[in-house]
């Protein structure tokens, strides 16, 4: 083997490497999930410090990029809050907890983005709500399916095999996964043959 030849034998190998690199990196960046501390991890879900805006919640949010798939987790002191979630900025304004969709109160209660738009959050609390624990986010992405239920033993329920199917962004990172290696080889032919 001459030493043009090892030479161009390692390239291939480090273009390999690259490229399968690159394909995984896609493939984990599709999958990957964003869980939003909700308030950051100094203020949390609780009253606002006393020299914090009244838009505190609405600022954190506002420097996070909420995408389909990702979690947002209250975390807070459930003696004395809750999380409540309603469906219209009318409700969100009025901080009206009569219009609740979802209520938490577990102090830990993480909540899964599973499609694009707003949402909106106030304490449970009478009166917290117009003292600023209140929060609405925007997030962008297709529709992906909630998380799936903790593992159960045994043979799963049929009704079960209904909601089976991964999320569409998992076939797209399988997809560029299989076509990033399908390229892999086949350069490899071309510079190895
Ligand atoms: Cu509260």
């Amino acid at each position: 083997m001459t030493p043009m030849m090892q030479g161009r034998g390692s390239a291939s190998l480090s273009y390999i490497v690259t490229v399968f690199v690159v394909a995984m990196s896609t493939f984990l960046g599709v999958s990957h999930a964003v869980q939003h501390v909700v308030g950051g991890d100094v203020q949390k879900w609780a009253f606002l410090q006393a020299n914090s805006p009244i838009t505190f919640y609405n600022d954190w949010a506002a420097n996070q990029t909420f995408t389909t798939g990702d979690t947002m987790l209250f975390t807070y002191n459930n003696n004395t809050h809750s999380v409540v979630e309603v469906a219209t900025q009318a409700d969100f304004d009025a901080c009206n907890l009569q219009a609740n969709i979802s209520k938490y109160y577990s102090g830990a209660d993480s909540v899964f983005i599973s499609k694009a738009g707003t949402s909106f959050f106030i304490c449970g609390t009478p009166t917290h709500c117009g003292q600023g624990m209140k929060v609405s986010i925007v997030a962008t992405g297709a529709t992906v399916a909630a998380p799936p239920s903790p593992v159960v033993q045994g043979p799963a329920p049929a009704q079960s095999v209904i909601n089976a199917s991964p999320p569409a962004a998992f076939y797209s990172g399988v997809t560029s996964l299989a076509l990033a290696i399908l390229l892999t080889a086949t350069h490899a032919a071309v510079f190895l043959g």
